[in-house]
């Protein structure tokens, strides 16, 4: 099945075009596509300009991250106009201001009605955007998430960075091993809501549960709102708060930068160690001065590209969206649709892998 019938998308080219010069002027930058040293990247392709999109085809895509201003999505929207440059196709790079799914939810509704090819959403909420994804595909445009899920009714597949329960797992990990003797912990996440977060904090509470993580007790859960000031002002209530704290988990990049700054501010380097997830480039003074010796990640900018290929797709024919189909994305290879408890359908991309000083220089994002 297509999402959009020829005659639809021609009338809509032609409106869209014009939208689109005035609304969405980061569809006309072609960032950089440096690509990450982790993974080699083909050449770097321009993508097009939204306004010279050919007739032939409907060709308009929209990535959504949580929030904008967020280097992960910034480097993930490098890697969404790699694929678009190679496609030949034009993806927009829109967001809310703040990591807000009633933000999300306005702006996704003025995406459906200018009758965009697809959405790839990174989402702010579970829930609250299953009839917005719902509306979305009843308008004829298919609807992925990549990097957090909207619960399976309100997306056609999820692009999953990595195995939920490894990415909990290696964060509790990461914090043992920055506290051998044990002690205080606590968790600064980013918005209560966050799908991908909270997913993640179930995890970590399970391992917790273990022997092995017997001496690491959880004091708090705190949520900095993937804001670097109330990230960092989070930080500072901990250390007021539990003296005696340990470690800092932040699995946001925004979250571990803001708290890494905040030990380092406090003179507390060596005392309270920050783990978590990060990207390298906000991470390297931290994991050089100690104050965050070592964070985990997966490659964002391969999840914008893949995401891109994966629209492409369903916005083609190629796919459905159903369990098992396969789809081809560029320089990454064949990815098939799988199924699981937690996320329902999805594309698996791949597993978390440790930062830490002696590899940190490798990665240039
Ligand atoms: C932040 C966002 C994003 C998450 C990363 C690890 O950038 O919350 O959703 O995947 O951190």
């Amino acid at each position: 099945m297509k999402y959009r019938s020829l005659l639809l998308t021609l009338t809509a080219l032609t409106v869209f075009s014009l939208l689109l010069s005035a609304c969405a002027p980061a569809a006309t930058e072609a960032p950089a596509t440096e690509a990450p040293a982790a993974t080699e990247a083909p050449a770097a392709t321009e993508a097009p300009a939204a306004t010279e999109a050919p007739a032939a085809a409907c060709e308009n895509y929209v990535l959504v991250p949580k929030n904008l201003g967020n280097p992960y999505f910034d480097t993930s929207n490098k890697g969404a106009q790699e694929a678009a440059g190679e496609l030949g196709i034009s993806v927009l790079y829109q967001g809310s201001a703040t990591a807000d799914a009633a933000e999300q939810i306005t702006l996704l509704n003025s995406l459906i009605a200018q009758g965009v090819c697809g959405l790839a959403i990174s989402a702010n909420d579970s829930d609250a955007l299953v009839p917005t994804g719902k509306a979305a595909m009843e308008a004829g445009i298919p609807v992925v998430t990549f990097d957090s899920a909207i619960a399976p009714d309100g997306r056609l597949f999820h692009i999953n960075q990595a195995v939920l329960h490894d990415i909990g797992a290696i964060e509790i990990k990461m914090a043992l091993a920055l506290a051998p003797e044990g002690g205080q912990i606590a968790i600064l996440s980013a918005t209560s809501t966050a799908p991908n977060q909270n997913a993640w904090i179930d995890v970590m509470k399970e391992e917790l549960a273990k022997p092995e993580y017997a001496s690491l007790e959880l004091v708090e859960v705190v949520y900095g709102d993937d804001d670097d000031t109330k990230s960092y002002n989070e930080a500072q209530a901990l250390f007021t708060k539990y003296p005696d704290l340990k470690v800092i988990i932040a699995p946001t990049t925004v979250g571990i930068a803001a708290s890494a700054r905040a030990v380092t501010d406090a003179g507390l380097i060596g005392k309270v160690f920050v783990t978590g997830l990060g990207t390298p480039n906000q991470m390297r003074e931290y994991v050089k001065s100690g104050a965050a010796p070592q964070f985990a990640l997966w490659n964002p900018l391969d999840l914008g590209y893949l995401s891109v290929y994966a629209l492409h797709a369903l916005a083609t024919g190629e796919i459905e969206g159903k369990e098992g189909e396969t789809f081809s994305a560029g320089r990454l290879g064949e990815y098939t649709i799988g199924n699981d408890p937690d996320l329902g359908l999805n594309v698996l991309y791949g597993e978390p892998f440790v930062y830490n000083a002696e590899n940190i220089d490798n990665f240039d994002w």
